[in-house]
C-alpha cells in the first residue's frame, strides 16, 4: 500500500492514528507505528513535561516513526509545539486550529507537518505555509469537529491543494478506506476503532460503551457556542442539548463538559462523562491488537482496490 503519504512518512501502510485527547498515550501510539501505521501521541491539554515524557517511553518501544497532535486550544500549545521541534519528533499533526505560527520552527527542525483542517480554506493556506500534507476530517468523526461531511470535504481539498490529502471522520473499515481513496484521499486516519483495541489504555467501560453503541448514538453538543464536539449520547449530552435548546450560555454549557473526557476515559464514568467517538462507532464490534487490526484494514482494502492504481 505505497502511496505519497507512506513515502512521506517512511511508513508502510497509509494509516494514522488520531491524535485524541486523554486516549493516544505512548503504548498505543507505538503499538500502531509498530504495526506499520503512524501512532500519534495526543498533546491535549497536557503540559510540555507529560508530552516530553510521552515522547520517551514512545521511543523506548519503537524505532519507527510516530508523531505528536498538538490541539492548538491548549493553553500549553507554545512550549509543546516547542518541545516538538526539540525531541525529534518526526511528525507534528495539529487540531482546532491554525498553526501558522509554528510553521517556520517546525520545517527548520525537519518535522513534517500535518494540519487537520475542516475546510478548504484552511488546508489552502496550511499548504501556502508549507504543511507536507493535511488531513481532511469530516465531522462524522468524534471529538470536536466541522461543518462537512468527509464525503463532501474531501475531494472539494483534494481539488484545491497539491499536497496529499489524508481523509478522516467515519473511517472504520477496508471499505472506508477505499473509499477514502476514490475521493482522491493518499491515507486515511481513525480514531474509534484505535480507541477499542488491546493496547489502548482507555477505561473499560468507554471501550463497551463504543462497542455496544447503535448507528444513531452520537450527539453534538457545544453547536449553539461555536465549539461542536460528538461524543456518544448519555446523561451529559442529554442535558448538555436540553440547556442549549433553553438558551443557556458558555458558561454554564462549560460547566457540564468540564474534565468529562478524563472523566470517562479514565475513571470509566460513561454517564456524566464526555465519551468522544464517531458515527462509525456502531460498526466497531471487536477488540484488536492493533497490528490484527492493521493488518486486517489491509487485507479488505486490498481485497477491494488492489491493481486499481491507487497505490504508486
Ligand atoms: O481537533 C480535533 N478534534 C478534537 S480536539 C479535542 S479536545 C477538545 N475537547 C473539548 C472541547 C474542544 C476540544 C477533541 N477532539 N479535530 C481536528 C479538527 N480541527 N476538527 C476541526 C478542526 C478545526 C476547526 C476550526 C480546525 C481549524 C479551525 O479553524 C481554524 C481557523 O483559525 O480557521
Amino acid at each position: 500500500m505505497q502511496t505519497e503519504v507512506t513515502r512521506l512518512l517512511g511508513i508502510e501502510y497509509p494509516i494514522i492514528q488520531g491524535g485524541m485527547a486523554w486516549v493516544a498515550e505512548y503504548h498505543l501510539a507505538s503499538a500502531v507505528s509498530n504495526a506499520g501505521g503512524l501512532g500519534l501521541i495526543g498533546a491535549a491539554s497536557a503540559p510540555a513535561g507529560w508530552v516530553r515524557e510521552q515522547i520517551m517511553e514512545a521511543k523506548k518501544l519503537t524505532d519507527r516513526p510516530f508523531g505528536v497532535n498538538i490541539m492548538l486550544m491548549s493553553p500549553y500549545a507554545d512550549e509543546v509545539a516547542e518541545i516538538v521541534a526539540r525531541e525529534g519528533v518526526k511528525v507534528v499533526t495539529t487540531g482546532a486550529g491554525n498553526p501558522e505560527k509554528y510553521m517556520k520552527m517546525w520545517k527548520e527542525a525537519g518535522v513534517k507537518v500535518i494540519p487537520v483542517v475542516a475546510s478548504v480554506a484552511l488546508a489552502k493556506r496550511m499548504e501556502r505555509c508549507g504543511a507536507d500534507a493535511v488531513v481532511a476530517e469530516g465531522c462524522e468523526a468524534g471529538g470536536h469537529i466541522g461543518e462537512n461531511t468527509t464525503m463532501a470535504l474531501v475531494p472539494q481539498i483534494v481539488d484545491a491543494v497539491k499536497v496529499p490529502v489524508i481523509a478522516a471522520g467515519g473511517i472504520a473499515d477496508g471499505r472506508g478506506i477505499a473509499a477514502a481513496f476514490m475521493l482522491g484521499a493518499k491515507g486515511v486516519q481513525m480514531g474509534t476503532h484505535f480507541v477499542v483495541t488491546e493496547e489502548s489504555q482507555v477505561h473499560e467501560n468507554y471501550k463497551n460503551r463504543i462497542i455496544g453503541a447503535k448507528d444513531i448514538d452520537s450527539r453534538v453538543t457545544g453547536r449553539t457556542t461555536g465549539h461542536p464536539v460528538r461524543a456518544l449520547r448519555n446523561e451529559m449530552t442529554k442535558k448538555y442539548i436540553e440547556l442549549e435548546n433553553e438558551g443557556a450560555g458558555f458558561e454554564e454549557l462549560e460547566k457540564l463538559t468540564l474534565g468529562g473526557l478524563r472523566k470517562a476515559v479514565v475513571e470509566g464514568d460513561i454517564k456524566n462523562g464526555s465519551v468522544m467517538a464517531g458515527q462509525i462507532a456502531g460498526m466497531v464490534k471487536e477488540k484488536l491488537t492493533c497490528k490484527e487490526l492493521i493488518d486486517k484494514l489491509v487485507r479488505e482494502t486490498d481485497a477491494l482496490i488492489k491493481g486499481a492504481g491507487f497505490y504508486v
